[in-house]
């Protein structure tokens, strides 16, 4: 869609009257072009344009002499490289992102007038940031966390950027708790630390004091806090939002990402593992799979509540602790995103981009929902600190793709060089460009819904927003077994990294007895406090669900339930069965699975029949952490050498902690024995050939885990 090659000049800035332009779908990977650089071919210049001679020897009175303040090349060298960073986000300083397409559903335009949803089959252009909130941009992918999912649409009409996280709900429900929030999460001042970490005093002295954060704390005390890979988590615009269709008309909205991969995490020590193994394992992962062709993809969902239905929840819908259970409305697909390419460079796109939720364009609007209403001055505030200034939105990875023009000038690091006189409106100098397009046109002005607010001036909280534990309740409940123990084994550990005693007795005397009695007495009994025996909130706290439990809440409702996607390490060494090797790794290929042969080392391995098999990593380099499953290969020398190797015992020792699927084929069983792997148990195949394993095996890693052998798994050494 640009225009000119200048990258001085605004795209479309001689054009005509911009809102007129209709059906046009832009790309970003186009309007990107006249940005991206490539050096290839060309000569080291100087930021002014001057060839370099020397770029090894900086210029000195003499060999040995002092250097030489005349060095403008090396001054400017330096310079730009002192001033080469700039600050980190607040939050969600660590994230990886991807650029991809979202195409409409039939049937989405009903509900929103926004151009992106005119038409079945319409594709707009994407760009999508996940990130982890507490740690700085060096920390690990893995830690326990929220996860941030902002994703920034660039439509014909503007940007509109759906700033959302991997869970439905906040950790307060007023906007100026965040910084207290923050603060108390955040590293510790004196020492600073732990570092993306919650498992420290000040995380669970605030949480502790502030009820209304105990259903998203616990949240994160269950395995959603560690994603085995971005692809494999739901995202969730969190607050209640508006769509407003072609007559006008406003109903509420929560926005939901399903994972067309499923749903599914790490296990707690899998994933305090990999922060040594493979700090980049989230990043890593999806990087690699899109470079593989393995797009990530997630449908775009709405749960849609009339106006007049606003006060028929036994919650406020403007309470962003609560989430409106799938059970009460439906989620209705409306379209689906596909991340299909990496960035060219880390710093120009994904540490560039800037997100914010007052990013909308018409068809889409705000509810009053408290923390929103401070999200929207936020966002834009930090933006202006951290891209130095209000020109962000310059940036290539921040312009809209459609032409933009108004009387905003100057401030750092203006780029467009305006034309024209007139930098005011109304004006007769330039033709009264630019100039205001009426709601009411076909792709018009935005208009904020029409909505009567006639009230006192006051601070204070709503009524409705006073039950703070009715939907921890229902989360709980709505958990399995085994995710029951995890989350009991999550406070255990970070409450155990508490130093100071009243601050872990309050958490389990007067915040856990209210979510659940029997998760405040395995606690407290972990910790050798006694919980109380009732619930201590006062009632209206306490709340009342008028549902149980919610399937949509538990992990397991949407396993991936096939192995498309997954890493399968083949341990071998010398003396494997070769052919066995090669079937295995066609076979999970056919199925989307990844097969990767790990060797003792490096080196290529000598098969039985005399070939040589090249390894994709080695024991220690690509661990058990980092595989979905494994399978041990048959060859009577190979299988001695991997049970003679302390390395090779501990893999498929630790991949049975994990509860991982272990298949050993012919000779591979004498690594199982050599290990401890008890043979028989579920999940563990034993068989002569790679046909008899392979579906038994298949189903187990579709599984995602072999759950049944959860209460064991720490039995094992590994
Ligand atoms: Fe954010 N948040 N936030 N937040 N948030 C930021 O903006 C803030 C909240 C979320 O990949 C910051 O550009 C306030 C909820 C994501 O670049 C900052 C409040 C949700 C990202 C900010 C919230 C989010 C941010 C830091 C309470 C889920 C990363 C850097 C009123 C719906 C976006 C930046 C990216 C980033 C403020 C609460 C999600 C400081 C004041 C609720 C995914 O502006």
């Amino acid at each position: 869609m640009a225009t000119s090659n200048s990258p001085y000049t605004q795209p479309n800035s001689d054009g005509p009257h911009d809102t007129k332009f209709k059906t046009t779908e832009h790309s970003k990977s186009e309007s990107l072009e006249q940005f991206r650089s490539d050096a290839e071919g060309h000569d080291l210049r100087t930021n002014q344009g001057v060839r370099i001679a020397d770029n090894h020897n900086s210029l000195k009175a003499g060999e040995r002499g002092p250097t030489l303040m005349e060095d403008f090349i090396l001054r400017e060298k330096l310079n730009h490289f002192d001033h080469e960073r700039i600050p980190e986000r607040i939050v969600h300083a660590r994230g990886a992102a991807a650029h991809g397409y979202f195409e409409a559903y039939d049937g989405a335009s009903q509900y929103s007038k926004a151009a992106l949803f005119s038409k079945a089959g319409k594709k707009t252009p994407v760009f999508t940031r996940f990130s982890t909130v507490q740690g700085g941009r060096g920390s690990n992918d893995t830690v326990r966390d929220v996860r941030g999912f902002a994703v920034k649409f660039y439509t014909e009409e503007g940007n509109w950027d759906l700033v959302g996280n991997d869970m439905p709900v906040f950790f307060m429900q007023d906007a100026t708790k965040f910084p207290d929030f923050v603060h108390a999460v955040k590293p510790e001042p004196h020492n600073e630390i732990p570092q993306g970490q919650s498992a420290h005093d000040t995380f669970w002295d605030f949480v502790s004091l502030f009820p209304e954060s105990a259903h998203m704390v616990l949240w994160t005390m269950s395995d959603r806090a560690f994603p085995r890979h971005y692809r494999n988590m739901e995202g969730f615009g969190v607050h209640t939002f508006r769509m407003i269709d072609r007559q006008g008309k406003a109903r509420f909205v929560k926005f939901h990402w399903k994972p067309l991969a499923g749903t599914c995490s790490l296990i707690w020590d899998e994933a305090q593992k990999l922060w040594g193994r493979d700090p980049d394992f989230n990043r890593r992962g999806m990087w690699e799979d899109i470079e593989n062709g393995d797009f990530l993809e997630f449908e775009l969902g709405i749960q849609v509540v009339e106006e007049q239905d606003e006060h028929n929840f036994d919650f406020d819908i403007l309470d962003a602790t609560k989430l409106i259970p799938e059970e009460q409305v439906p989620v209705t697909p409306i379209g689906k995103m596909v991340l299909n390419r990496n960035p060219d460079n880390y710093f120009a796109e994904t540490e560039q981009v800037a997100f914010s939720p007052g990013h909308v364009v018409p068809g889409i609007d705000f509810s009053n929902d408290p923390l929103l209403q401070g999200r929207l001055f936020s966002y834009l505030d930090t933006q202006m600190l951290r891209l130095s200034g209000p020109n962000f939105h310059e940036i290539p990875i921040n312009r809209p793709v459609c032409p933009f023009h108004n009387n905003q000038r100057d401030a750092p690091h203006r780029q467009t060089i305006n034309k024209g006189q007139a930098s005011y409106e109304p004006n007769s100098i330039d033709g009264g460009w630019p100039k205001q397009t009426p709601a009411a046109e076909e792709n018009g002005g935005y208009e904020s819904h029409y909505e009567r607010v006639d009230a006192h001036k006051v601070r204070a909280r709503s009524d409705s927003f006073g039950d703070h534990y009715s939907q921890a309740r229902l989360f709980w409940n709505s958990q399995t077994e085994v995710e029951k123990e995890h989350i009991i084994a999550a406070y255990t550990f970070e409450l155990s990294k508490v130093a100071r005693p009243y601050i872990r007795e309050r958490q389990i005397k007067e915040i856990l007895p209210n979510i659940d009695l029997e998760l405040a007495r395995r606690v407290g009994e972990n910790h050798g406090i006694e919980a109380p025996g009732e619930p201590t909130a006062p009632e209206g706290e306490l709340g009342k669900s008028s549902q149980e439990a919610s399937e949509a809440l538990s992990l397991m409702a949407r396993l991936p339930g096939n192995i498309k996607y997954r890493k399968i390490a083949i341990l071998v060494a010398d003396g494997v069965d070769g052919e066995q090797v090669e079937a295995l790794k066609v076979k999970l290929s056919e199925q989307g699975a990844q097969g990767m042969v790990i060797a003792p080392s490096m080196a290529p391995v000598k098969a039985s029949n005399g070939q040589a098999v090249t390894p994709d990593g080695m024991v220690n380099g690509l661990p058990s952490v980092t595989v979905d499953a494994v399978i041990v290969a048959g060859g009577e020398g190979s299988a001695q050498a991997l049970a003679g190797s302390g390395l090779g015992r501990y893999y498929v020792q630790e991949a049975y902690k994990h509860l991982k699927a272990i298949a050993a084929l012919g000779e591979g069983r004498a690594l199982l024995d050599a290990a401890g792997v008890p043979i028989g148990e579920d999940g563990i195949f034993v068989e002569d050939g790679v046909e008899s394993v392979f579906e038994p095996f298949a189903q187990a890693v579709g599984e995602h885990r072999v759950w049944s052998r959860d209460s064991k798994a720490n039995d094992m050494p590994a």
